[in-house]
């Protein structure tokens, strides 16, 4: 299928990869804990999320605030490549072809994993999120199109201890 051709190529080239050297620019503070989960935000725009990336530590919890900034429906995916994988054919099954429906729910397998927050235009989502441990994430829009058009944001996995 064309489009899982496209979603095969931008996990690629995202960078599900090895963590990696950090841009130095961004500072992300204290790891977030269970009792104390780090503030993330990320705005989804028409056709983009912001920032990218999200710098995150494996194995902390954060507390994201998503707002979808956009005029239409956007997904907030974030997860390995099977989750990514999963949620594409769920949103690519459940989304009329008209760009004037509504986005009907989708969902997956409970044991997929991976956080998945749809948000109306205008909308605001507040979710706590624990950072798997060594694992490689992406955050992805899967409503139909919309990765075409840039909704890839990538996860930077930074390597920091966590103290017990
Ligand atoms: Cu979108």
């Amino acid at each position: 299928m064309a489009v899982f051709g496209v979603l095969a190529t931008v996990l690629v080239l995202i960078g599900m990869q090895r963590p990696s050297e950090p841009p130095p620019h961004v500072t992300i503070g204290q790891p977030g804990t269970a009792q104390q989960p780090r503030d993330v935000t990320v705005i989804m725009r028409d056709y983009r999320f912001d920032p990218t990336p999200v710098v995150l530590i494996p194995g902390e919890t954060v507390r994201f605030t998503i707002f979808n900034a956009g005029l239409v429906a956007h997904d907030f995916v974030i997860g390995d490549e099977a989750v990514q994988r999963a949620w594409h054919i769920a949103d690519a099954e459940a989304t009329p072809p008209s760009l004037l429906a509504t986005v009907p729910p989708a969902s997956v397998p409970p044991d997929t994993g991976g956080l998945r927050v749809l948000l109306s235009s205008g909308q605001k989502a507040v979710v706590e999120y624990a950072v798997p441990a060594a694992e490689q994430l992406a955050i992805l829009c899967h409503i139909p199109g919309h990765i075409e058009k840039g909704m890839v944001g990538a996860v930077e996995l930074r390597d920091v201890s966590i103290s017990p």
